[in-house]
This record gives structure tokens, C-alpha cells and sequence, in this order.
């Protein structure tokens, strides 16, 4: 079974890391949303493209999700010393990662072939895809203005209330080359359990359509989110955070949905929209759960 996983952020990346344990390298292809993508001290910086890299090579920080494994902070320390901004926490050995993905676009290499050759030099043997080789940047309209996505989500803490988003850049960003490839060859698309606001649907409009099966992981799980704001961000926008919500946002697209235990309840009502669900344990808080998962959503999909 050849899949294509949409991924960004911290459960994205364990998902997409329990698929690659399970699907040979030629039947996964991972898709990163790169709308989290800043220019930060001069550095290019993609998030959810390092985050599932680091995590597919076992580099990951396991407490944060991001960033590396054992890293020290004397650069940062002392760029703050110096006066620069620190709130954006920069590990010695993640910026080596930002200095090189830099130094390679600066000289014209586009995305995809650096996260190609970074793959290759960390171990991966996966295909892990960014959404386009363009720069699209996620805009948050929130009560103080419209702000950065890293601003918001990192600088601010999500403390801003949401009123809406923006991609910009998205109109004018073609899909990576591989991209289009991967969806016309896969059997099936799985969005792992992302933020579908500001993980899940720039990659949707970068690619517009889908024209295979499409399964869905929840990220809420009981109304809140493991990790990350999507619970929140439904709140603002006036909807009640649940995996309900979830399945709605991706309706018209879904062929299955695959929510927690806890939400077992709202299990009948997502089959009322036509959707095909499966229930399960959906939370990856030990490295044997991403696989434990990867290989129930594998079932799943092999039963619709
Ligand atoms: N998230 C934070 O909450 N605080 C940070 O200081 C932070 C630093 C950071 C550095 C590199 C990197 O790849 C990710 C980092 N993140 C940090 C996470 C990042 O903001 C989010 O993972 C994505 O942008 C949203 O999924």
C-alpha cells in the first residue's frame, strides 16, 4: 500500500515517524507543510520540515518535539548577551541545520533538494517532501492584528485570540516537484494529527486537489489538543473544539477518520456524514505508540 502522509508539527512528525517504521521507503512519502517558515537572525528556519526530519532520524528532542536530541544553547545564550532576540530557541546543533538550508538557498537551491540532501546526510531513507518550493508564510488575524505565525505561536505563546488565517504566498506556490508524482501514484493520503488550520491546510492549498482516499488522524482528542493550539484556534473562530470539528473541517474530502477512545461517543454522528471511523488509542506518548498507531490506521485504510 503506497501512502502519502500530510504532516506538520510535533504529531504529525510522531505519525509520520510510526508509518516510516512500518512502509518501505518506496511506499511512504511524507508532505511538510512549510507555512511555519521564517526568517529569523538572517537564518532561514522551516519548523515542520526539521521537526520531521529530526524525528524520522531519531534526532528529535523528546521532551519538546523539537529540535535536536542532547543540544546545548551557547549560541543563542550569547546572542542574547549580545542583545539579540532569544525568544525563538535556537540549539547549537539545530543551527547548524538553519546555516546550511541558508547558505544552499542563498546560492539558489530550492527546498526540496536541500531537505533531499539533509535526509540523505541524516539517515533517512524516507522521501520527505516540503509542500512547494516557494515561500508561503502563515498569517495569523488575531484581536492585535494580523501576526507572524512564529510571533504568534512561539513569541506570544497563542495568547492573541484568532480571528483567521492567511497563506501568503500560497496563489502563486506550486506544489515541490515529487509532489503532484506522489499524489497520482499513492493509494491513499493520511493527514496525520496536525493542526488543520495552520499544518493541514496551506499543504491542501498548495495542492488544491486530492484525488485519491483521504484519512484523517485527529489532533483533538476529548476537546482539547496533546500539544498546540488547534483546540484553541477552533474556540476563537466559534467552534467547539472536539474531533466533531475536526471531521467537519475535512468533510467534503474524507473517506475516514480516525478519532480516540475518549471520543467514542461521537463516533455515530461522524458516520452520519458518511465518513468511515475507527476508534482507537490515538495517543503517541511513548515511541512504541507511533507504530502502534501507524499500524491501526494501516488496518483501517486496508478495510475501507
Ligand atoms: N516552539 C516553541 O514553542 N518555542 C521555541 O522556542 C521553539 C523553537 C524552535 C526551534 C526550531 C524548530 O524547528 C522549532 C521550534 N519550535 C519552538 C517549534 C515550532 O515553533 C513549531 O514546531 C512549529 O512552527 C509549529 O508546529
Amino acid at each position: 500500500m503506497k501512502i502519502a502522509a500530510f504532516a506538520g508539527g510535533v504529531g504529525g512528525a510522531k505519525l509520520a515517524d510510526g508509518l516510516a517504521q512500518i512502509l518501505s521507503p518506496e511506499d511512504l512519502t511524507v508532505i511538510v507543510n512549510t507555512g511555519d517558515d521564517f526568517e529569523h537572525l538572517g537564518l532561514f528556519i522551516s519548523p515542520d520540515l526539521d521537526t520531521v526530519c529530526y524525528t524520522l532520524a531519531g534526532l528529535a528532542n523528546s521532551e519538546t518535539g523539537w529540535g535536536r536530541a542532547g543540544e546545548t544553547w551557547n549560541t543563542i545564550t550569547n546572542v542574547e548577551k549580545l542583545g539579540g532576540p532569544a525568544w525563538f530557541r535556537l540549539g547549537d546543533q539545530d543551527i547548524a541545520t538553519h546555516l546550511e538550508r541558508t547558505r544552499r538557498l542563498k546560492e539558489g537551491q530550492p527546498l526540496s533538494q536541500i531537505t533531499r540532501d539533509f535526509c540523505k546526510a541524516w539517515g533517512i531513507q524516507h522521501t520527505v517532501l516540503p509542500m512547494t518550493d516557494s515561500p508561503v508564510r502563515t498569517m495569523v488575524a488575531s484581536d492585535e492584528g494580523e501576526l507572524a505565525f512564529q510571533e504568534y505561536f512561539v513569541h506570544r505563546r497563542c495568547e492573541p485570540k484568532v480571528r483567521g488565517f492567511r497563506f501568503d504566498g500560497v496563489e502563486a506556490a506550486e506544489p515541490a516537484p515529487g509532489v503532484h508524482e506522489a499524489l497520482e501514484t499513492v493509494d491513499v493520503v493520511v493527514f496525520c494529527p496536525s493542526n488543520p488550520w495552520v499544518s493541514i491546510d496551506p499543504i491542501l492549498q498548495v495542492v488544491k486537489e486530492i484525488r485519491k482516499p483521504v484519512v484523517a488522524v485527529s489532533p483533538i482528542i476529548g476537546g482539547k489538543t496533546v500539544k498546540g493550539p488547534a483546540a484553541k484556534m477552533y474556540a476563537e473562530l466559534g467552534i467547539e473544539p472536539s474531533a466533531l470539528a475536526v471531521a467537519n473541517h475535512y468533510r467534503t474530502i474524507l473517506q475516514g477518520f480516525v478519532l480516540d477512545n475518549a471520543d467514542s461517543n461521537i463516533e455515530s454522528v461522524i458516520k452520519d456524514l458518511n465518513i468511515k471511523t475507527l476508534v482507537t488509542d490515538t495517543l503517541m506518548n511513548e515511541p512504541a505508540d507511533r507504530k502502534r498507531l501507524a499500524d491501526d490506521v494501516l488496518h483501517f485504510i486496508g478495510s475501507l
